[in-house]
């Protein structure tokens, strides 16, 4: 039995397969962890959600994650929902076909998920107050600490003291990639490392302490201008 973190994928389904393939995932021995915001911005969300399904992926709630679930709630409701940006209007078009499901399922994605040997969450903790001092929009926002808008600065896990075993988080593709090592094994693993704005798809496999990853397939900068 295996445990395979899988970072932010943004409705890259290529590289999502093609991340399964490089760990050789298997359904029957591994579980497999996403760091959410699964769907938003990028090419191919219905494909996306296909696999999650596949798969039986566990994922956390992210921000974008987070939008859509207000916005199929509103739709439910007879009401027409508030997308603002061209980016959100095609992953909601895109994902009409399972609509239904796929709110269903968002309703019960937790906040983060918490074993003896890690903890999962989509952008990261209150490092003064730790996991129980942290707030829903802590978990699926904070980037920055102090909190500050934009994405320059000291970065929340630059002020946080180990405490668990293992953090894993996504979110942050302008901070990519973060390993952070304590007596050779590490505490802190950041696994956005851009996918879906060119760069890569990461993973880590918990049992056999390997990252992984493979290279986007899109343009740099292809889908960071929708809203242009
Ligand atoms: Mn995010």
């Amino acid at each position: 039995m295996r445990t395979i973190f899988v970072g932010d994928l943004h409705g890259c389904a290529a590289e999502f397969e093609d991340i399964l393939a490089a760990t050789a995932y298997d359904q029957t021995a591994d579980h497999l962890l996403l760091t959410g915001d699964a769907f938003a911005r990028g090419p191919d969300p219905l494909k996306t959600w296909r696999l999650i399904q596949e798969t039986n992926a566990k994922i956390v709630l992210g921000n974008h994650d987070a939008g859509l679930l207000l916005h199929l709630e509103e739709s439910a409701a007879g009401r027409d929902p508030k997308l603002k940006k061209a980016d959100q209007r095609y992953t909601f078009a895109e994902l009409e076909p399972a609509h239904g499901e796929i709110l269903a399922w968002l309703r019960q994605v937790p906040l983060y998920i918490e074993t003896e040997g890690f903890l999962l969450v989509h952008a990261g903790i209150n490092p003064e107050k730790g996991l129980g001092g942290t707030h829903r929009e802590e978990f699926i926002t904070i980037r920055t600490w102090p909190p500050a808008k934009g994405y320059t600065g000291r970065r929340w896990h630059d002020a946080y003291q180990p405490v668990h075993p293992l953090i894993v988080f996504g979110h942050d593709a302008p901070g990519g990639l973060v390993v952070k090592e304590r007596d050779d094994k590490p505490y802190l693993l950041g696994l956005d490392s851009g996918c879906v704005y060119g760069n890569q798809l990461s993973a880590y496999i918990l049992e056999e302490a390997r990252l992984v990853q493979v290279p986007s397939r899109q343009q740099k900068d292809e889908w960071l201008q929708r809203d242009a």
